[in-house]
Formats: C-alpha cells, sequence, structure tokens
C-alpha cells in the first residue's frame, strides 16, 4: 500500500512539477532594445497545496535581475525589463520547508509571458537558513535583511537618447539629449512595490532648443531635469574637441499612496520623455503614453532610443547609423538581426568622454572577444595615449577599450 501510494505521489510530482503556459507573441519591433516579460508563478507542494513565503530569483548569466515572494495563495505576479540580448534567464524558488528548484527559461527574448506552476518537494531535514528580520525571505536572498518590510529591489539602469530635429531636416544624431536613468522599485514582504526612485543626469545636450525631462508613472507627470542645457553649464557634450562636462544628479521619489502590485504598474522604464521648446514631446516609440501623437514622428526613425548598456552617442551632426553601422540591419529587420548594434560603434564618429571620467567605462561593455595577448599589447600601448587626449581620440576602437580597461584597473 505504502509502495502503491509512494508511486502515486511520484505520479503526480512528474505531472505538476512544472507546467508551462508561456504566451510567446512579440509585440512589434519599435526600436526596442529591451524587452518586457510578465512572470505569473504559483508554486505549490506535491498535493497542489499553495506554497506562500516563498522566495522567486530572477537571474541572467550576466545579472541578478530580481525577487519575489509569493503569497498565501502561492502567487508571485511581477514584471521584468531586461536586454534584448538576453536570451536565457534562471528562476530560483526558494522556501525553507521545501527544496529549492532552479527552472531555466530559453528564448526569453521570444516571450511575453512566463506563467508556470511549479511543484516543490518537501525538504528532507536540511537546515532552514538564517532569517534575522523573520520575514520569511533567507538572509542570503533578502536584498534588506534587516528590514522585515523589504525584500528586494527591482533595478533599471538605461541610457536614452532624443532626437528633436524634424525628420526631413535629416539630422539623426541623436544626441540632443542624452540621459541616463536609474530607477528602482523597492519591493515588499508581500510582493508589492512600496517605493520607486528615479535618479538622473543629463550626458550630451546636441540641440539648441531648450529641453525638460520628464517622466510619466502611474498617470502622473513628474519633471526630472529642469533645464538639459544649464545642467551642462554650456557644454553640449557632443562636438569633436569639446571637453565632457558632467552633470549633477537628480533624485526624484515618486510619493505613493499605498504599495502598487507588480503585475499593474507600466515596465521601467515606465514613459520618460523630452519637451523640447516647451512645447513638443518625444516619447520612446515603445511605451505606453497618453501623449498624443507620440512616437515614431512622420520619417522611419523613432525620436527616442533607449539603450540597456553604457553607450557612446553620435557626435553633433553625425547620422546614428554612420556611427553605429550595424543599427540600419537591426532596424531594417524589424530587430531580428544585429541586437547588439549599439555596443559597435564606429569610434571616430562617437564622442569620448575623457578617461578620468566615470563613463570612460562605456568602452569596456564591448570588450568581449578580445585576445587577451592582443588586449595585453593594447593596454601598453594605450597606457602612453593616456597622456594626450588628442593621440587617444586617433586610436583604433580596441584600443579605446583598453583605455577604459587601465582607468578600471586604477580605481
Ligand atoms: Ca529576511
Ligand atoms: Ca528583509
Ligand atoms: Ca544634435
Amino acid at each position: 500500500m505504502k509502495n502503491t501510494i509512494a508511486l502515486f505521489l511520484f505520479l503526480i510530482v512528474i505531472i505538476v512539477a512544472l507546467t508551462v503556459n508561456d504566451a510567446d507573441a512579440r509585440d512589434g519591433f519599435k526600436y526596442k532594445t529591451i524587452h518586457n516579460v510578465t512572470f505569473d508563478i504559483r508554486v505549490s507542494d506535491v498535493l497542489s497545496n499553495p506554497i506562500g513565503q516563498a522566495v522567486l530569483r530572477v537571474t541572467t548569466e550576466q545579472s541578478d535581475i530580481t525577487n519575489a515572494v509569493t503569497g498565501k495563495d502561492g502567487v508571485a505576479a511581477f514584471k521584468i525589463s531586461i536586454s534584448d540580448t538576453d536570451n536565457l534567464v534562471s528562476l530560483i524558488i526558494e522556501h525553507p520547508g521545501y527544496d529549492t528548484k532552479t527552472v531555466y527559461i530559453d528564448g526569453i527574448q521570444d516571450r511575453s509571458i512566463v506563467s508556470r506552476t511549479i511543484c516543490l518537494g518537501l525538504n528532507q531535514g536540511k537546515k532552514p537558513k538564517p532569517d534575522r528580520d523573520g520575514d520569511g525571505v533567507p538572509d542570503d536572498a533578502d536584498e534588506f535583511p534587516d528590514d522585515p518590510f523589504l525584500i528586494g529591489t527591482a533595478h533599471g539602469r538605461y541610457i536614452i537618447v532624443y532626437e528633436v530635429a524634424a525628420p526631413e531636416t535629416a539630422d539623426a544624431d541623436f544626441n540632443d539629449c542624452a540621459a541616463r536613468l536609474d530607477i528602482r522599485e523597492y519591493i515588499d514582504n508581500n510582493n508589492m512595490i512600496s517605493r520607486i526612485v528615479v535618479t538622473s543626469r543629463v550626458l550630451a545636450a546636441g540641440a539648441r532648443h531648450p529641453g525638460q525631462l520628464w517622466i510619466s508613472v502611474l498617470n502622473k507627470e513628474y519633471r526630472l531635469i529642469l533645464d538639459v542645457q544649464k545642467d551642462l553649464g554650456g557644454s553640449w557634450n557632443t562636438r569633436k574637441g569639446e571637453a565632457y562636462f558632467e552633470g549633477p544628479v537628480h533624485t526624484l521619489e515618486i510619493p505613493l499612496e499605498a504599495p502598487i502590485a507588480r503585475d499593474i504598474i507600466e515596465p521601467m522604464p515606465y514613459d520618460p520623455y523630452l519637451v523640447c521648446g516647451g512645447v513638443r514631446q518625444a516619447h520612446l516609440p515603445f511605451v505606453n503614453t497618453k501623449v498624443a501623437g507620440a512616437g515614431p514622428h512622420g520619417g522611419e526613425l523613432a525620436r527616442a532610443i533607449l539603450l540597456p548598456a553604457d553607450w557612446a552617442w553620435p557626435y553633433e551632426g553625425t547620422m546614428i547609423e554612420e556611427a553605429y553601422p550595424e543599427f540600419r540591419a537591426w532596424y531594417e529587420t524589424k530587430g531580428r538581426e544585429n541586437r547588439d548594434w549599439y555596443l559597435h560603434p564606429e569610434i571616430d564618429r562617437v564622442y569620448k568622454v575623457s578617461p578620468t571620467s566615470i563613463l570612460a567605462v562605456y568602452f569596456i561593455k564591448a570588450s568581449s572577444g578580445v585576445n587577451y595577448g592582443i588586449l595585453l599589447g593594447i593596454i601598453t600601448i594605450s597606457m602612453v595615449t593616456v597622456a594626450g587626449i588628442s593621440t587617444w581620440r586617433k586610436r583604433r576602437y580596441g584600443e579605446q577599450r583598453a583605455v577604459s580597461r587601465e582607468y578600471v584597473q586604477n580605481q
């Protein structure tokens, strides 16, 4: 009899261990370099009883994406926003009373929803991990191990570049405003967002029109930067020979009357937009925005592009497809090819920040695939080049990366 029950339970485990109900639709191209995925995860035991307070961790090969925790119903729903070049994510499910399970989700770029029922087997004598704030999330998974009301954050770090020239003038240099945006959602012990903090900094302002940077979150408008030109003290940070001027960081806390469910809010970066000349607005083409007429403006090109990585914008007056030769293939194939076009600049056609600036790390991103021996040689050459920025500017692409590498090693 015992054996029969064991076999029965085993079969149930096999059947319900992983119920996959993902949606595979891609929602159009729209110049997206990031991909949003809604997770709807149900965690249960072998008898289909929901497991509350299970901790979910989503990671890519490069980084941790976010944490979540299931409610009493065993469900955790949340959205993530990842680079369109990421193909594989891991979903790790932990609970002190059950065995830890890792689910690999391949082809994440082609999924809009990850809907799974995941079954955990009983923990056979495993010691529970320490949880000193008692919020159910063990210390090693708790981003706030001494705060019982917070379990983690979701963090988005982007550069957004805007083009404000009319399409017919064909000056698509995408440096009329370049801004760094860091968005952090704080996740509470009910898997709700209890705080949202947005920090912003102007990186470039290559246009004559005065610009303001705004963001729309939960149908409310917030001004991030009052005057993007003023922040750069008269510099544009786009012209050849122009030294980089570092603008100030602005911090905005979005006031929330009550915690927000993570599957209700628009995914990061929400709707950040540039207001030019006090009236015209440039929005990212893929965001939901209530502004009529927003999005791609007449011509083929978008008015704003989001970069999920550090990025060097084109020199003043240089078309984006001249500065980034793979850009054209990317948009002509509607994002199917050259998804990492933004990592491969024509180095003589993009604005280079000083190697003493923190933005010099831009060039590290593109260093993958460099032969180590060649890299060492490049570093040696680059040590000389750091002495003179004018010489440095003439160096080829790989050498630029080595300058940055040396800069980082010196920190
Ligand atoms: Ca904890
Ligand atoms: Ca905590
Ligand atoms: Ca410009």
